[in-house]
């Protein structure tokens, strides 16, 4: 019974798994949105990047190797509104 319980709450922990793996940005963007807004703040920002760092994504791997999470806030946030549209992330590969 304990093992069941235990099991249903690894669900999601076990589908960020998956996505870490496979994401696309667009699976990466929903992953990271915690407050459901559907835009990135920058610490939401840090976790899509994480996210597509583990993916393989290159450009996302060099950031999170070297800790450059807010330049690439200020690169990716074209409009500069302090939060990261859907639109904004396609450009990050
Ligand atoms: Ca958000
Ligand atoms: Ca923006």
């Amino acid at each position: 019974m304990h093992s069941f319980k235990i099991r249903l709450l690894a669900i999601p922990f076990a589908a960020a798994l998956a996505l870490a793996t496979t994401a696309s940005a667009q699976d990466a963007f929903a992953a990271s949105d915690a407050n459901g807004d559907g835009a990135l703040d920058s610490a939401e920002f840090v976790t899509f990047i994480n996210i597509a760092a583990k993916a393989g994504r290159g450009q996302a791997k060099k950031v999170a190797a070297n800790n450059m999470y807010g330049r690439a806030f200020a690169r990716v946030d074209k409009n500069q509104d302090g939060r990261i549209a859907p639109g904004e992330v396609a450009a990050l590969q």
